[in-house]
């Protein structure tokens, strides 16, 4: 077979280069490593544009990246909600009309060590966004034809199978899979890494993590209702505020200083957002753009006029009137957590 040929699908990562879960570097001013997941550190994102640049997007893995061979991928669509089944290569799906839209993607665990409940476990870093580019769910299940009495469709990854459960596998309805998911080759203008589903995966807007199945093999249209046995049972994210900050934060005494952070919901964009920082007495205005759905980047100026330890706070209120309130009932998954959070910051 022709190298070159196969070359041009795709850049293939050799081998020799795949040790732990993570293929990507995770140098410790970047990520702190989860088992086989990486947390983004929140300073890293402080002085970057809009998107989480994919150099520091956290990883949510189950196992293992694989490599994929985009020239020998197939996606397999089939099941009765569909006319016929389908066999998709890597071509074909770059043949589709092209949509391009900016998407967080969060775990579900984001945010669960702060229920205060254990002092391990994810920190605020589980959420990125980027600028993803792929083919529309609706125009490949449309190639198979859809029946109109489909309800649920099933995404499979091709990664290694999570012990007795299976493949990390995820159920939609099928009127969410027509609406706007994606099926994503480009991340940030770039293909996507393997580590972020290489040679494609879902992005499901307004979803937690977990629904946006990397490495998709297989996609099952269904007229019965599936089962979902890796469904967090929950599936919006909540509303969450983070100060691209270090933990602590050392801030210099008696001068002007620009505190930045970012605000996002999964139910809809952020419409408020205020700070304090003097441990909650008084809040302020934060300054952002409007209009931005996947999160909202803010800043607000301080001159600290006090030394010692202390505490930064933002609240943000979505535009469904959802707001974060002082502390979250500890939810027995330990998901959803959605309290303004305690930063802390020294002025020296
Ligand atoms: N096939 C597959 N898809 C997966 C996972 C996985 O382990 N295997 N992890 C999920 C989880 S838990 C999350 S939070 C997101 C993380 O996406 P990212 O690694 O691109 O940040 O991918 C989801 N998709
Ligand atoms: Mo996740």
């Amino acid at each position: 077979m022709d190298r070159t040929a196969l070359c041009t699908l795709g850049d293939i990562p050799p081998l020799s280069a795949h040790r732990g879960p993570i293929v990507k570097p995770l140098p410790a001013d970047l990520f702190t490593t989860r088992g086989s997941s990486a947390e983004t550190r929140w300073e890293a994102m402080a002085g970057q544009g809009y998107h989480t640049p994919n150099d520091r997007f956290f990883v949510g893995n189950h196992t293992t990246t694989p490599f994929i061979d985009a020239h020998s991928w197939r996606l397999r669509l089939h099941g009765d909600g569909l006319t016929g089944p389908r066999v998709l290569t890597y071509a074909d799906l770059r043949g589709l009309p092209a949509r391009t839209m900016d998407v967080a993607i969060e775990c579900a665990d984001n945010g669960r060590s702060l229920f205060g409940h254990r002092d391990d476990g994810w920190g605020l870093g589980g959420i990125g966004v980027a600028r993803w580019r792929g083919a529309p769910l609706r125009s490949v299940l449309e190639l198979a034809g859809i029946r109109p009495d489909a309800v649920d469709v099933l995404a499979t990854g091709l990664d290694d199978p999570v012990g007795d459960r299976g493949h990390v596998r995820h159920v939609v309805p099928l009127a969410k899979a027509l609406d706007d998911v994606l099926v994503a080759y480009e991340m940030n203008g770039v293909t996507l890494p393997p580590d972020h589903g290489y040679p494609a995966r879902l992005v499901v807007p307004g979803w937690v993590g977990i629904a946006s199945v990397k490495w998709l093999g297989d996609v099952e249209v269904s007229t019965r209702p599936l089962d979902n046995p890796f469904g967090t049972g929950v599936t919006t994210p909540s509303v969450k505020s983070a100060f691209e900050l270090p933990r602590p934060a050392r801030i210099p005494f008696g001068r002007r200083h620009v505190l930045r952070g970012r605000s996002w919901s999964g139910a809809g964009a952020i419409a408020k957002i205020e700070v304090s920082t003097d441990g909650g007495r008084s809040w302020r205005k934060a300054f952002h753009r409007r209009g931005t759905r996947a999160w909202t980047p803010w800043h607000l100026e301080w001159c600290p006029r006090e030394k010692g330890p202390g505490v930064l706070l933002a609240r943000a209120v979505d535009h469904n009137g959802y707001r974060q309130p002082e502390f979250t009932a500890y939810d027995k998954m330990g998901y959803l957590f959605d309290a303004i959070v305690a930063h802390p910051v020294i002025v020296e």
